[in-house]
């Protein structure tokens, strides 16, 4: 689809389809220049819609021929559109015929080709690709695929389901038809065929039923999928623990695949992955790959319930099971780490990456709501808002329904919508009628509004202290800004969990005004108006409060809280989530008073004092630790200015970490000796918390080596590098050297490659480590070009594009935004040359501009000029032309 055929979707002109469809047989012979599809499929009018014709969807196919009832019928071709006129009123069955050309699709939708093996990908629309179909999510079919093959290049053949029956054929070729009983929308149909290899496993769920596990990658790769494999069966185990949700297939597939939109996709009983986010060894992998590799795993599985089971009715309730599924395997991971502070360090780093990501999004030119109004492309609103923020939205019913509610809630929502496809009020009003008289029963209809109005609530909290009444007085506002389209914003509810400290930072009793007793030390406030006060009673001291504990709800606050009071939360708030996030606002504060006062930062001792004493604490967890003691990412920094100048950023962030290295030295050396892990490898909280602590501590003692004329710890990180017994301490180490520009860096990065040329997964570290690397004097940049044409470079591979050329524009602001407009030059090419390869992929990096609006001027009007250079190409995709007109907007 071209410019010209962009048509803007509207959820309101929603309409329940003229037909559906039943059954379908599939019939492929596979072939990768030219795939035969053969489909039958029992069809039947919607009594509800009036009479109309058969439309059905296709892209990028040649039709053969078209039967109704056996025989032969005239049709039209209405743009993707395969147009029957005079379908029968009586069920009818429809037998179609098409070939498409997996060889040559590069967009990675539809049948496609990676590695030589056969692989699909259906969500969002990606059926239409396949065969002429009602590709919409309301449309569900019990499918039954015959897959024929040459048996020596492809001798494994998947499809959804239960495998009927499989055997050879003459020329060399074999069968195999596999059936799935649930019928199922488009969008979850799979299949696989090449030459793979399996780890299986088999299990017994709680139910007592037997089930059969795989993992599907290619030869060489099996003793990566270990990991894989046991989160699988954790998730099952947790699904069925924590909301009752068995395994309802008899074989539960995975497969791997190098050239993948997106992390994984839940296709029923057959779930494709990324290899990033499945294969995983000690030597290969980081820690930080082997925790997500977990929750992609379960995040997956989830969906068999949240997404498979009760689906969407259309795509504008994609967070249903998107914010939904995130929730539920965040909660997962929760439940994993184990301990209460491990538990808080998820949470802290979920809410970093929704800072990181979601907020910027909600507040730039593709600001849109969890869920949307409208859309061009829907491959677009695979977003961080329809996820995370969606996520959030999910748990906020938790946080006011309480955790026996939600569950309660869940429950209903399943015994009313299995096998349907319904919209997110179908899921708010089961949550709320399984808690009559709940928090969030009593006000449902504006607690939606988390679903209607986009962009990031602004909460202010103020208190006031009275000593001789002994009260205190809270005081909350809310105020939303405009975003495209939504110019006002009605109040939403907002749970603030909360507590009071004494300046001591002893916990105090909460008794609100009119209660009669204390309600213990931990209270939801629940903001629902534009301003409220909240007055408490028998405080017997001037509190420090500690409000939206464990971000109880996605929203800025400005709570007004003074140094004295930060440094009371963080050494002592009994919510783990606050007290990281009084330390980081500790370090925000003097990054935004340099920022704004344009002077250089000077770190003062109260506030190296308060780091130096969290880094010696002897009971914190060493996870913990490194998150209090990272600085805030220069994109979250940019969020909290009206004028970006990434540049002035970089600066004082750098400058920032220097003084830290500089003024802890000794502690850094204690903190790097303390945490080394001896014995095996594992990924588990303890062991990886502690060399994450060990790296940021090697970093910093590299990053401060030349100011102390100092040798010793290059040469140990180099040393280190050589000698580590996995990949997060090799990467930690090589990564100490590349970001300090140290001497030994170019040998280390020779030697990385070297040693890891053949795994594509670590090449992609080695580039985005290069994509990533700090500015300096405009060599990163100048690298990231040269890389563009190393031999192992392509942007025919999502993950390899993704490591070098987003690496440096989405995540290296400093190298980026460049004085001579260089990066926007290169950007503005990148996007075209990926738009004619992968219009999914083009338009992520196109997001890159979305926030151009707020750049500093000189920054500003070269932006737009690369943004119009792409905007004035004739022949973008759906894809990029939406992104590219929001920004313009
Ligand atoms: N439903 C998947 C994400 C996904 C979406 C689109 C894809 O291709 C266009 C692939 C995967 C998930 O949430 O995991
Ligand atoms: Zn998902």
């Amino acid at each position: 689809m071209r410019e010209g055929t962009a048509n803007l979707i509207r959820r309101e002109d929603y309409q329940a389809p003229a037909f559906w469809i039943r059954t379908i047989d599939l019939t492929f012979d596979l072939d990768p220049a030219k795939t035969l599809v053969t489909a039958k499929m029992a069809l039947e009018r919607n009594r509800d819609v009036a009479h109309g014709p058969l439309r059905l969807h296709g892209e990028a196919l040649n039709v053969l021929r078209v039967l109704i009832d056996g025989e032969s019928v005239s049709f039209r071709q209405d743009g993707d559109q395969l147009v029957i006129d005079n379908a029968p009123d009586a069920d009818f069955a429809l037998e179609l015929r098409n070939t498409c050309a997996p060889d040559k699709n590069t967009t990675l939708n539809g049948l496609y080709t990676s590695g030589g093996s056969f692989f699909t990908q259906c969500e969002a629309e990606g059926f239409r690709r396949i065969t002429y179909f009602l590709d919409r999510p309301d449309v569900m079919a019990v499918y039954t695929v015959l897959l024929r093959a040459d048996k020596a290049k492809y001798p494994v053949l998947l499809s959804n389901g239960n495998l009927l029956e499989s055997g050879d054929l003459p020329n060399g070729r074999h069968f195999a038809k596999w059936h799935d009983p649930f019928p199922k929308p488009s969008y979850l149909f799979a299949l696989v065929a090449g030459d793979l290899v399996a780890r299986e496993q088999r299990v017994r769920t709680r139910a007592g039923k037997d089930h059969l596990l795989q993992v599907y990658v290619r030869r060489g790769d099996l003793e990566k999928t270990e990991h894989a494999m046991n989160s699988l069966i954790a998730s099952i185990v947790w699904d069925e623990a924590r909301f009752n949700l068995p395994l309802d297939l008899e074989r539960f597939m995975i497969v791997g695949v190098s050239d993948f939109n997106m992390g994984a996709m839940e296709n029923k009983g057959l779930n494709i992955f990324n290899t990033s986010a499945l294969l995983a060894s000690a030597a290969t992998a980081t820690d930080a790959d082997f925790g997500r590799i977990e929750s992609i795993v379960a995040h997956e599985y989830f969906h068999n319930w949240t997404g498979n089971r009760v689906t969407c009715r259309d795509w504008f309730q994609l967070s249903l099971k998107e914010g939904l599924t995130v929730f539920r395997d965040q909660e997962f991971s929760m439940d994993m780490a184990g301990s209460a502070s491990a538990r808080a360090v998820c949470r802290i780093q979920d809410v970093r990456n929704l800072r990181a990501a979601q907020f910027p999004e909600d507040s730039g030119a593709m600001a849109h709501a969890v869920r949307p109004d409208s859309y061009v492309e829907i491959n677009n609103f695979y977003t961080t808002t329809i996820y995370e923020k969606g996520s959030e939205v999910v748990r906020m019913y938790q946080t006011l329904v309480g955790r026996a509610g939600f569950e309660a809630g869940l429950k209903l929502y399943f015994e009313r919508h299995d096998g349907q496809a319904v919209t997110c009020d179908e899921f708010a009003a089961a949550i709320a009628d399984a808690n009559p008289g709940s928090a969030l029963t009593t006000r449902l209809g504006a607690f939606k509004r988390w679903y209607s109005q986009a962009g990031t609530p602004h909460v202010q909290a103020r208190g006031v202290y009275d000593a001789a009444a002994q009260t205190y007085t809270l005081t909350l506002t809310q105020h939303s800004r405009a975003t495209p389209g939504q110019p006002e914003k009605l109040p939403q509810v907002i749970p603030v969990a909360m507590g009071l400290l004494s300046a001591e930072g002893q916990a105090l009793p909460l008794q609100l005004q009119g209660e009669a007793a204390a309600v213990g030390s931990d209270h939801v406030l629940v903001l629902e108006q534009a301003e409220q006060s909240f007055v408490f009673i028998n405080v017997s001291t001037a509190p420090v409060p500690s409000l939206l504990r464990d971000f109880s709800a996605p929203v800025i606050l400005d709570d007004g809280l003074s140094d004295a009071d930060l440094l009371v939360l963080l050494q002592h708030d009994s919510d783990a989530f606050n007290r990281w996030e009084a330390g980081q606002r500790l370090g925000l504060n003097r990054i935004l008073a340099a920022l704004h006062s344009g002077t250089a930062l000077q770190l003062d001792q109260a506030y190296l004092d308060a780091m130096r004493a969290l880094l010696r604490h002897p009971q914190l967890d060493a996870a913990f630790k490194e998150l209090v003691l990272t600085l805030p990412g220069e994109g979250y920094i940019a969020e909290q200015l009206d004028i970006v100048d990434p540049q002035a950023i970089h600066a004082v962030v750098d400058s920032a970490q220097m003084q830290l290295a500089a003024a802890l030295r000794d502690d850094w050396i204690g903190a790097f000796e303390a945490n080394q892990v001896k014995g095996g490898y594992s990924p588990d909280p303890v062991s990886s918390g502690k060399r994450a602590l060990a790296n940021l501590a090697l970093s910093m003692l590299v990053m401060d080596a030349p100011r102390v004329q100092d040798t010793v710890w290059p040469g140990r990180a180099y040393q280190r590098f050589k000698d580590a017994g996995n990949m997060t301490d090799r990467l930690g180490a090589l990564t100490a050297l590349v970001n300090a520009h140290a001497e030994l860096a170019d040998s280390a990065l020779e030697r990385f490659h070297e040693l890891f040329k053949d795994d594509p997964l670590v090449v992609d570290k080695w580039f985005a480590l290069q994509g990533r690397a700090p500015e300096q004097d405009g060599k990163t940049f100048a690298r990231v070009k040269q890389l563009a044409k190393h031999a192992d470079f392509t942007l025919k591979n999502p993950n390899r594009a993704r490591s070098l050329i987003f690496s440096l524009c989405m995540y290296n602001p400093a190298a980026f935004h460049r004085a001579d407009a260089a990066g926007y030059v290169f950007w503005a090419e990148q996007v075209l040359a990926l738009d004619a390869i992968n219009p999914q992929i083009a338009s992520r990096l196109a997001r890159v501009m979305d926030r151009w609006n707020s750049l500093a001027p000189a920054y500003r009007s070269a932006a737009l000029e690369a943004i119009r250079r792409v905007a004035a190409k004739a022949d973008l995709s759906n894809d990029v032309r939406e992104v590219i007109s929001r920004a313009l907007a």
